[in-house]
């Protein structure tokens, strides 16, 4: 150690600290705590080593600090962020860069020198008086190839807490991988607090990510996804060091189907908000290794798999015992568990939008003191809980866990998702012809329809690829050059498919039940494992009815009707072509290195599309094509 770092380290860590952080020998790692403990100047600081001691006393910090209160159930406990600070801040969420670098019209981006300068000032002195807490971490198993450690520094004890419960301890492996560690690193700082323990001064909320340091900034802020650094921030510089290294993080589940004779084959599903990809994940009868984040790399020939994290911070909105079964029983067993944002009762139970039984007629929620009928400045009423409340809860808790969640080499992929609300183009469950149809098609032209849930007006499509577009750090047309060019030396490339949970008939009902999502996993299951057969149709490879009809008897006892497979799987000729328009303007004109190849493929679509419409009208039915 440097002999001015180790001094310092010295006197701020105290003999203990100093003593657990000297097991890492890591100069790069040592300077970087020296230079944010100096900048932030917290008056304490901790660190915290992976032993359940060290967990602990961070969990109690969390309470006896205020930004946690414990519920009536053990092991819960309740958080609240300030009422103007329970979403992602886009709008001050940046990827820093040299002057002169563009990143296009769809990446917000700071100038790095201006940016760098202004959260340096914010930073000074901001974790005064405060408890700072050093966090090691690792995303994705320990001691494996994805293995990625990370240090984060915050003085919020409810983030040390989050991130206890999200991602796997790194103290050891750091002092494992020792001076070769290339780690990530962030510094937190939730900023002044009010007399609620929340962030005030949200005029300097900011989430800069400096991809030259691999390095987050993050301060005037508790909300999780703008907080846990190893979350959505650590995503952008996982998305820039793979594209140098040839590998992929995706926002993405993965999750194992079950197929014939105990055989799983594990599927990847991106999907933008709101679409079902908790739902998706959460299938009854099937397995669950992550929720939100994978990393991809390849293997012997194979993409194998990783959930970057271990625990969900999941949108308690809708959950209810009988559509979420195994959410909910894992919302209702004690043991660790943070909730936020939701209505806290007289006694001490919660209470949230869509949760079984009635409302509460009054509590304590984000907003304060609450009763039934409160309203907001504007004279809005406020729901008794957020629609962005959120739970915080290890995997180990579900009981439809997949014993694969720590394995170090990953699960092999045998098939990705995409999924978007689409209420009049895409059929229910399509496979594409090979991968860089699946990539360019599904995956690049994944769009989303807004919904009364988010801000703005329903209905509206919104792009976004691979359902990756806010936490992009490279072009778009370098994300999807890494997304084709990952399947080249493949022995065994996984098939791409598209779902559609939401298709509509002309009278706007919608085609298919909640449940019938149980379907198409089991046959892109038997797809994957060359099992069943398929009909080509122009926009890629449907099921055949017979097939379909035999599972929705097995898994859901249900008779499907070929009238039902008629309306679900009929190839909407304008409507396929209207999209392959939106999807060509967006990427001539505010992607400015659109790989060529995605036009053409686009093209090949649209002649196969106008092919057949000059055979078999506008609507054609699957029986046409078989
Ligand atoms: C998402 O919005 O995609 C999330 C939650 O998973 S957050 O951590 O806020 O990004
Ligand atoms: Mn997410």
């Amino acid at each position: 150690m440097d002999a001015k770092v180790n001094d310092f380290l010295k006197q701020r860590l105290g003999d203990e600290g100093f003593k657990k952080l000297s097991r890492i020998d890591n100069p790069e790692l040592h300077a970087f705590i020296a230079k944010y403990i100096e900048h932030c100047n917290p008056s304490k600081v901790f660190v915290c080593t992976d032993a359940p001691a060290d967990l602990k006393y961070v969990r109690e910090a969390a309470i006896s600090n205020g930004e946690e209160a414990a519920l009536a159930m053990e092991g819960h406990t309740i958080h609240f962020d300030n009422a103007k600070d329970q979403a992602r801040d886009k709008e001050h969420t940046l990827i820093l860069v040299p002057k002169g670098t563009d990143l296009g019209a769809t990446i917000k981006t700071g100038d790095r020198d201006e940016c760098l300068k202004e959260v340096t000032e914010i930073m000074k002195d901001i974790m005064k008086g405060r408890e700072a807490y050093i966090r090691f971490f690792c995303l994705g198993p320990t001691n494996s190839a994805f293995s990625l450690p990370s240090v984060q520094i915050t003085d919020s004890a409810y983030v040390a807490h989050s991130e206890d419960i999200l991602y796997r301890q790194g103290f050891e492996e750091f002092v494992r991988q020792g001076k070769n560690a290339k780690f990530f690193k962030v510094v937190h700082s939730a900023g002044e607090l009010d007399e609620r323990k929340t962030s005030k001064n949200l005029d300097k909320r900011r989430v800069y990510i400096d991809l030259q340091e691999n390095l987050v900034y993050s301060c005037n802020t508790q909300y999780g996804g703008n907080t846990i650094g190893l979350k959505k921030l650590s995503m952008r510089l996982a998305i820039n060091r793979g594209s140098k290294e040839g590998w992929l993080t995706e926002h993405m589940l993965v999750m194992g189907v079950h197929g014939p004779a105990n055989r799983v084959t594990y599927f990847t599903g991106a999907f933008p908000s709101l679409c079902g990809k908790t739902s998706t994940a959460m299938l009854d009868n099937e397995t669950i290794v992550g929720d939100d984040i994978a990393y991809l790399r390849k293997k012997d020939g194979e993409v194998r798999a990783v959930n970057v994290e271990k625990g969900m911070f999941g949108i308690i909105q809708g959950i209810n015992s009988e559509d979420d079964p195994i959410q909910w029983k894992a919302l209702h067993t004690p043991g660790e568990l943070i909730v936020s944002n939701v209505l806290v009762t007289p006694e001490r139970g919660v209470h949230w939008i869509g949760k079984d039984g009635e409302v509460p007629p009054k509590g304590y929620n984000h907003s304060g003191e609450w009763h039934k009928g409160k309203k907001d400045e504007k004279g809005n009423e406020i729901p008794p809980s957020h629609p962005n409340a959120r739970f915080t809860l290890s995997l180990e808790n579900l009981e439809n866990l997949d014993k694969a969640l720590h394995d170090p080499k990953g699960v092999v992929v045998g098939g990705m998702v995409y999924g978007g609300r689409d209420s009049d183009t895409w059929v229910p469950v399509e496979e594409s012809f090979d991968w860089t149809h699946g990539i360019i098609t599904k995956g690049a032209s994944l769009e989303s329809e807004t919904t009364a849930a988010t801000l703005g007006k329903a209905g509206v499509r919104k792009f976004n690829l691979m359902s990756n577009l806010d936490f992009l750090s490279i072009s778009v047309g370098q994300y999807i050059q890494n997304n084709l060019d990952f399947a080249k030396d493949l022995k065994k490339t996984p098939l791409i498919f598209s779902v559609n949970y939401f298709l509509k008939d002309k009278d706007g009902n919608f085609l298919n039940a909640k449940t019938d999502k149980k379907v198409w996993y089991k046959w892109m299951e038997l797809r994957a494992n060359n099992d069943v057969q398929a009909i080509d149709t122009p926009t890629g490879r449907i099921p055949k009815y017979e097939d379909l009809k035999r599972i929705f008897k097995e898994v859901l006892n249900k008779d499907y009707s070929e009238e039902d497979y008629r309306k679900q799987f009929t190839v909407r000729v304008p409507e396929s072509l209207a999209k392959i328009d939106r999807i060509k303007e967006i990427y001539e004109t505010k992607v400015n290195d659109t790989p060529k190849i995605l036009f053409e493929v686009l093209e090949e679509q649209r002649k196969r599309l106008l092919d057949a419409q000059k055979k078999h009208g506008d609507y054609i039915t699957p029986d046409k094509l078989a």
